[in-house]
């Protein structure tokens, strides 16, 4: 039996269904009696960004073999249970990778030149009564990016297109000509715009917290296409409403799909409902990552994507 911790892509459920003995974490109306009765049968989870496989689940499973994440980021599930118990583990890296990098630059632009403001000025009939306001370029502004792997890589290519000067933090310098900086405050103080590309590990928690925010400054852009806790929330609504940042592009938030009611009201700030691999194209190739994943593991066969 495989399960499905939550509803993510009605491709990946159908040809779950087809393919193994399906549960649907989600629909189960007493989840601990559900799990109590199926735990001799459960081999498989196959989680997401939003749920995973935590100590007490993994716990609640004996006969678990794998956890798929139809995702990268594996936060939301707990990989030192599955080292100790064998428990294999298996994400959606690459197939996303540009898809999310599109949107960082996306809403870089967008905060930029006030894209989304722009579309309700025009949509509110308000053009014919003048010219929208001027706005600030994109190209050529400073680029600093937390964690270089294969997202902030991507995303870094990208800006370089628009001649943005590239620079970055991670735990190590990296072999690259992008400038390295061995601190997130340093990075922030040297760019115009910080872009948060990093896995959310217990390090990278509040990575962005009020220092690094001032550090940013009041007309610096913050864009958010990781995880909501790499930044301290509260402190972020503080800092944009008091002007003390210039601006914020944010995919995710500390407590999804809650997001804090003082930014609705900021021009300077886009907010997206966590839709960084939300492509038609990439969804599907993140769901058959998932599948082969599970098949090559059911068949003794090498995983595609292994993590643990
Ligand atoms: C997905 C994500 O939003 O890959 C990740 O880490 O956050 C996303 O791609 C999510 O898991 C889709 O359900």
């Amino acid at each position: 039996g495989v399960l499905m911790m939550c509803p993510m892509n009605n491709y990946l459920e159908e040809e779950l269904n087809k393919r193994f003995n399906l549960f649907r974490y989600w629909k189960q109306p007493r989840p601990s009696e559900f799990l109590t009765q199926h735990a001799q049968s459960i081999r498989a989870v196959v989680g997401n960004a939003t749920a995973g496989a935590d100590a007490k689940l993994i716990e609640a499973l004996p006969k678990l073999e794998i956890v798929s994440s139809f995702s990268v980021g594996l936060d939301k599930i707990d990989l030192t249970k599955c080292k100790e118990k064998g428990i294999r583990v298996t994400n959606t890296p690459d197939v996303l990778t540009d898809d999310v990098a599109d949107l960082a630059i996306g809403l870089m632009l967008a905060v930029l030149r006030r894209i989304c403001e722009c579309d309700k000025y025009v949509r509110r009939g308000e053009w014919k009564f003048g010219d929208f306001k001027l706005t600030s370029k994109f190209s050529g502004k400073r680029v600093g990016i937390i964690g270089l792997g294969r997202i902030g890589l991507a995303v870094a290519k990208r800006a370089e297109a628009f001649d943005c000067p590239i620079s970055y933090y991670s735990r190590s310098q990296k072999n690259t000509n992008y400038k390295y900086y061995g601190s997130v405050v340093e990075l922030a103080s040297n760019c115009d715009i910080l872009v948060v590309a990093c896995a959310l590990t217990p390090e990278t928690t509040h990575i962005v917290n009020r220092e690094v925010m001032d550090a940013l400054g009041p007309s610096g852009v913050l864009i958010n296409i990781g995880r909501g806790p790499h930044v301290d929330e509260p402190e972020l609504v503080s800092a944009l409403v008091e002007g003390r940042l210039g601006g914020a592009g944010l995919d995710v938030f500390e407590k999804e799909p809650e997001v804090p009611e003082q930014l609705f009201g900021l021009e300077n700030v886009v907010l997206l409902p966590h839709v960084g691999s939300g492509t038609v194209e990439t969804r599907k190739d993140m769901a058959d990552l998932v599948l082969r994943n599970l098949e090559a593991h059911f068949a003794n066969k090498p995983l595609l994507t292994p993590v643990v």
